[in-house]
């Protein structure tokens, strides 16, 4: 028997999957051929996910915390007995005063991308209970905001249109590694003759395969964006009729981009002057040109104004007009006006309360702070899902020691114990998409898809919407929608316009939307127009790293060396970390430095180091590599800290400090050093 799935994870590509079961065992998937986007192949880590859900570590049933605090022992308990407990613990909390359920906090992200085991049934629970909102910023918002603020979206390009593209500027994107279905277009692109440039401080596997390749300075993609807009000017290279016609604001970016000449671009950004100028020449000259924009870039102090500078320079060349031209960093704007978030999420519940929002990039500092007017309650019981923030938030030492913290309750959802499990009262088992219902949308590509159940729950695992179905009803909370049940919610997800009998009989369904969306305007803002002077924001400018020589020199002094923290190919984020095939590939937790700056440290190829600031250390093997440039280390993959050397991983590292638009955090934006590691 096949049945029709999707990947779940947290990438822009999300396939259309085909599981073979066999004796109600899943013993295959497969990438659905008839998708267009999955044209029929799994990245290597997705084709194991049955070895990761059939894994001997499941948890597979409820346990509850034995021993201190952190120290991952537990013993099993009842569904009824961790329900009822954990009931009364958060009733107990909420019966102190009209706003004290505040100090409950929901922490979930994108562990699964399904709209109903992410913020279905959990947001009605966490809304009916008036918890602390969640403001979900760990990943996009400083793009997804800055978008939104340029275009009024996170709407861009058709996926299938780069095959057409003559340029593509790979701009902070590893897609071999986090794109791969992208990638696949490119390469299309390639042989018909395009040129491929990748933009990326790190000599990816992609810049590899790229024609050129333009190491820049992590954090000053913003300089080189208006470094290149001063050269389409000088060489009026621009598209008048449709800066005229479609943006608001040119004249004054125009003036400011004026004072960026391609020597100064070139001494902000660590590159020449000639690469400024030539890749000004070919974006200017080349039609149809295309860009994609990923996130790599936005994880940085001034990543929003980065942003807005890249995804406004389809409109100076006028490269919208071609469906093969534009730009694209999210397609998940294109699917708002077909969903039905207020039906599945039900803020209603809330009634007049207006509880806090907690950021989730700063669940460190947050988790460590006393009650008082500004911040509102002590965060007295978290409720972690789909997410590892142990392993993944900034800043550890201080996440850790929040999680520590022996007055605090916190359950966790997961199928494994993670670093974040290990420190949980109790974990709760939670299944995994082949053995739940699920609708998905996507932020690659713009067709909704649905996972169908490919078999029974494992063990006494139960669906997140399972769970916060049960603990409502441990709760007492009588609305009728804690009834739903999940194909209810499925129905509920989209509007009319997707028909649920095709998405059901195919698996996914194609949203009905132009091919050149924007080739006369058109943006969702409310003019139409591109916003380059947006409001609240003004004009976009180069705005430099919180932690660099420019801004802070008395650091740089100590911590030479830039630090970005990409994501490993053979995980995803900190999922897959504990499948042994995948691990076995990626090999150990490692930093790539570049041979200028590991000779004078005394750094051999394959030695242990510290890598080190005055927020914590990071114990790993170097890799002395030409991936790595001048002056950079690269520390990749979100290891999880027990599986790492001395219990540490790259977040030790990073620091809770937030970007200029998104109240996202800075990953990429961080000054190091790195020694050998005394033995
Ligand atoms: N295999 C795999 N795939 C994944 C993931 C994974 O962990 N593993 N994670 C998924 C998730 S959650 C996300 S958000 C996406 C992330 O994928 P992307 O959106 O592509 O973002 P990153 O991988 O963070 O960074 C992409 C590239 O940007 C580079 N970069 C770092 N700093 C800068 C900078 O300042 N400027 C420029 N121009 N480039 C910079 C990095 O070296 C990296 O090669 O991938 C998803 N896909
Ligand atoms: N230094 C550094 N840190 C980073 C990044 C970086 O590039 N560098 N990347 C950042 C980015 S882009 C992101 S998006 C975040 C990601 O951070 P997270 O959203 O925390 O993602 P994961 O680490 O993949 O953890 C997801 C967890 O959800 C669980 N899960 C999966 N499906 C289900 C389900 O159906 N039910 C339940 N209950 N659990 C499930 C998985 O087992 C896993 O433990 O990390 C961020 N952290
Ligand atoms: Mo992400």
């Amino acid at each position: 028997m096949t049945v029709r799935a999707a990947c779940p994870h947290d990438c822009p590509d999300t396939c259309a999957i085909r599981v073979t079961v066999h004796d109600g065992r899943a013993v295959k998937v497969q990438g659905d051929p008839d998708h267009p986007p999955t044209h029929g192949a799994l990245c290597t880590k997705v084709s194991r996910y049955p070895e990761r859900s059939y894994h001997a570590e499941r948890v597979l049933q409820p346990l509850r915390r034995v021993g201190p605090k952190g120290g991952g022992r537990f013993e099993p308990v009842s569904w009824a007995s961790a329900l009822s407990d954990i009931a009364s613990r958060l009733k107990a909390i909420a019966a102190r005063g009209p706003d004290a359920a505040q100090a409950i906090v929901p922490y979930s992200y994108a562990g699964t991308m399904g709209l109903l085991q992410g913020e279905s049934m959990a947001a009605r629970f966490f809304h009916r209970l008036g918890a602390s909102l969640l403001d979900r910023t760990i990943c996009a918002s400083a793009g997804g905001e800055a978008l939104a603020a340029t275009y009024g979206g996170k709407v861009g390009m058709h996926l299938a249109h780069y095959a057409k593209s003559r340029l593509i500027l790979i701009w902070g994107s590893n897609s071999i590694a986090s794109n791969l279905h992208f990638w696949t277009f490119a390469q299309e692109a390639k042989r018909n003759g395009a040129k491929l440039v990748c933009i990326d401080p790190r000599k990816t596997e992609t810049a590899d395969k790229c024609h050129q390749h333009i190491a820049l300075r992590p954090g000053t993609d913003g300089a080189l964006a208006l470094g290149l807009m001063r050269e389409l000017v000088v060489n009026d290279w621009l598209d008048h009729d449709y800066i005229a016609r479609y943006t608001e604001g040119w004249p004054a970016l125009r003036e400011r981009a004026m004072a960026w000449t391609a020597e100064r671009t070139a001494e902000v950004c660590g590159i020449t002057p000639d690469e400024v100028r030539g890749l000004a020449c070919d974006y200017g000259t080349t039609r149809p040109a295309a860009i994609r924009l990923n996130y790599g870039m936005q994880r940085a102090h001034g990543g929003g104004n980065a942003v807005r500078l890249v995804a406004i320079l389809p409109c100076l060349v006028g490269a919208w007009r071609d469906p093969a031209g534009g730009m694209l960093l999210s397609s998940s704007g294109w699917f708002r006006r077909f969903r039905n978030d207020a039906a599945l999420q039900r803020p209603d519940l809330m009634g007049t309360r207006r509880p806090r929002t907690i950021n989730m990039s700063t669940i460190g500092d947050d988790l460590l702070r006393e009650a008082s007017p500004a911040f509102g309650p002590k965060i007295e019981a978290l409720v972690v899902y789909n997410s590892n923030p142990v392993a993944v938030a900034p800043e550890s030492c201080k996440v850790v020691q929040g999680f520590a913290r022996d007055d605090l309750f916190t359950v966790v959802l997961d199928h494994f114990l993670t670093d974040t499990a290990d420190h949980a009262d109790y974990v709760l088992p939670a299944t995994t998409q082949l053995e739940h219902l699920d609708v998905h949308t996507s932020y690659g590509h713009t067709y909704a898809l649905i996972n169908e159940p490919a078999v029974a729950p494992l063990g006494q695992a139960k669906p997140n919407t399972q769970i916060f179905r049960e603990l409502a009803a441990a709760m007492g909370f009588e609305d009728a929608c804690f009834r739903d049940d999940d194909e209810a919610l499925t129905r509920q997800a989209f509007t009319d316009e997707i028909d649920f009998e095709v998405l059901r009989r195919d698996g996914w369904v194609k949203l009905p939307l132009p091919e050149a969306p924007f080739a006369e305007g058109g943006f969702p803002t409310a003019s139409g127009k591109c916003l380059i002077d947006a409001p609240g924001l003004g004009v976009p400018d180069f705005v430099p790293n919180h932690e660099s020589p420019l801004s802070a020199p008395e650091l740089a002094a100590r911590y030479p060396l830039a630090m970005i923290s990409p994501p490993a190919r053979n995980f995803l984020n900190s999922t897959f970390v504990n499948v042994k095939s995948l691990r076995d590939i990626e090999g150990e937790p490692l930093v790539e430095i570049h041979e200028i700056d590991a000779a004078p440290r005394g750094i051999a190829d394959g030695a242990v180091v510290r890598v080190f600031n005055d927020r914590g250390s990071y114990v790993c093997k170097a890799k002395v590599s030409a991936r790595a440039r001048p002056g950079v280390v690269n520390g990749l993959g979100v290891w999880w800290r027990k599986l790492g050397l001395e219990g540490t991983n790259v977040n030790e590292l990073t620091h809770q400090k937030l970007t200029d638009i998104g109240r996202a955090p800075s990953f990429y934006d961080c000054l190091v050093e790195v020694a050998p590691q005394a033995s």
